[in-house]
């Protein structure tokens, strides 16, 4: 079986990914399936790399069958290229929120010095038979510089979260050049059946990109496949660890708990899930004192200026529905910002007769899927969870909600707590088949396969170069007035307007 080499803004050893959430554990299930080398930042920052050219690049020891091959960054590399461009551009555009982006100066620059640097770190450890997959939007231009390194590999890209409405996606400066290092990949994974919908139609208003009749996407004489692999979970992790947890300290009887777990990240939702469940508690009066929500939000990139206010916002809203609603015996919203084990985070949503997941927009939403996995099949709970989450396109029995919509979910959370035994048994049946039909190991075995095709069809289409049509492509660049281009092979060799 050919290594996969796994490249994604952050590597850590692979015990405390499978603990991290979020990509790592997606990193950390594929590498349960299939070692191979993980190469990316160690989370360290170091004062200046001792040579500025080299990539400073440490392998670390194997751990089973996989290797960590890590590098620093320096805190320059670090605010510009991760809280910069990465977390203060991509990340807000990406989750529709031009408002929040900062379009700074030097950003840009950064971010493909940093990408430069693990590009000739990687190439030096590549080996021929390899197979090469890029995660996240960190890491956009890496396949095109890997490319001209020389690397004819396989060089797959998956990205995690959503891809914007074209019309937002022109307005990053250097739009045309994020276009044209996705068209350098031979396959792009994307979450979502509108993902796929959204980066089609920027290509074609970016860059003028056509679909073709095999379905690829042809730009910039590429030719790109384009396809959602929703990720999926360890789903047997969760159905066979969780237990019933001790009642909840502050509980009488009859109190069910609505359960929230997410980062403590603007395109999450929560103030909106905060004021969705103190209209519940406004509108439903008779729920008071038998439902509490349990919210669990560790802060993150608490140094982007973004991130700021939503602690705040939090304990202002929390504050006043508790001291508006709350009883010496009962408090509404019980809100935590550590992170939790995921063992415990298993038990605690088992115990949880709904899950409430309700971002404002969210690549896919893996936390959703958890607490599904979770239940107890004959007792389950019901999720509640926002359409502009990716998970909502495979989750259909799930209650799917508008989270912009107070009304809409706050009546959701009735429902479920109202909803007959025998229908919430037929959805989580019908959603179990759904989570275990395409799990971790199902995603990650799709893009592999899919990408070996794709770099097929690549190899197929752009035969090796003979030395005659070597000869002739010399002849082009030193004649001057020779046709601009030359089709040679089945690919097209353009003259550059300095001759070369
Ligand atoms: P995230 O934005 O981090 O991931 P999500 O998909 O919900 O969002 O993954 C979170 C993971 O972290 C889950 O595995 C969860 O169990 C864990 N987690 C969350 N909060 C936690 C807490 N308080 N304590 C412990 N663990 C916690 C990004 C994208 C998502 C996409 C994933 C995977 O933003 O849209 O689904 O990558 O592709």
């Amino acid at each position: 079986m050919r290594r996969i080499v796994v490249v994604s803004n952050r590597v850590m050893d692979l015990k405390k990914a499978a603990q991290a959430g979020g990509v790592a554990v997606a990193i950390a299930d594929l590498f349960r399936v299939r070692p191979g080398l993980w190469f990316g930042w160690n989370g360290k920052l170091v004062d200046t790399h001792d040579d500025p050219k080299a990539p400073d690049v440490r392998i670390g020891k194997a751990v089973g069958a996989s290797t960590l091959a890590t590098l620093p960054l320096t805190p320059d590399e670090h605010r510009d290229y991760y809280l910069g461009y990465s977390n203060s551009v991509l990340w807000p555009v990406f989750h529709n929120r031009l408002d929040l982006a900062r379009f700074e100066a030097g950003f840009y620059a950064r971010y493909m010095e940093v990408n430069e640097r693990f590009a000739r770190g990687l190439a030096a450890l590549v080996q021929p038979d390899d197979i090469i997959w890029i995660h996240d939007y960190h890491l956009i231009p890496l396949g095109g510089m890997l490319r001209r390194a020389g690397i004819t590999n396989p060089i797959g890209f998956f990205l995690h979260i959503p891809v914007p409405p074209s019309q937002a996606f022109l307005a990053v400066p250097e739009h045309r050049e994020l276009a044209q290092a996705l068209t350098a990949y031979d396959l792009v994974g994307l979450q979502t059946q509108a993902d796929v919908a959204n980066l089609i139609q920027f290509l074609e208003d970016s860059v003028s990109g056509r679909i073709l009749q095999d379905g690829r996407i042809a730009a910039f004489d590429h030719r790109l496949a384009i396809e959602s692999f929703p990720v999926g979970i360890d789903a047997d992790a969760f159905v066979c660890g969780a237990k019933a947890i001790p009642p909840l300290a502050q509980s009488t009887d009859g109190v069910q708990r609505i359960i929230g777990v997410d980062r403590l990240d603007y395109s999450k939702g929560l103030p909106e899930k905060f004021r969705a469940f103190g209209h519940f508690l406004e509108k439903y009066p008779a729920y008071r004192r038998k439902i509490v929500l349990s919210q669990i939000a560790p802060p993150t990139r608490e140094s982007v200026e973004a991130y700021h206010d939503i602690r705040q916002t939090l304990e202002a809203l929390s504050g006043k529905i508790n001291g508006m609603f709350g009883e010496l015996d009962w408090v509404p919203i019980h809100y935590i910002y550590r992170s939790a084990p995921r063992d415990r985070l298993r038990d605690i949503y088992r115990a949880s007769r709904i899950g409430f997941f309700t971002p404002l927009r969210d690549g896919m939403n893996l936390v959703a899927k958890e607490y599904v996995a979770s239940q107890n099949p004959a007792d389950p709970g019901v999720p509640i969870l926002s359409r502009f989450a990716g998970a909502a396109e495979q989750l259909v029995d799930a209650l799917i909600v508008n989270p912009y919509n107070l009304e809409e979910t706050a009546d959701a959370i009735k429902t479920a707590l109202d909803m007959e035994k025998s229908e919430r048994i037929e959805r989580y049946s019908r959603l179990m088949s759904v989570i275990r039909g395409y799990d971790s190991a199902a995603w990650s075995a799709s893009f592999l396969v899919t990408l070996e095709a794709a770099a097929k069809e690549r190899s197929r289409a752009v035969a090796p170069l003979t030395p005659s049509m070597r000869a002739s492509m010399a002849k082009l660049a030193r004649t001057p007035h020779a046709p601009i281009a030359l089709k040679l092979g089945g690919q097209v060799f353009k003259r550059a307007s300095n001759g070369k």
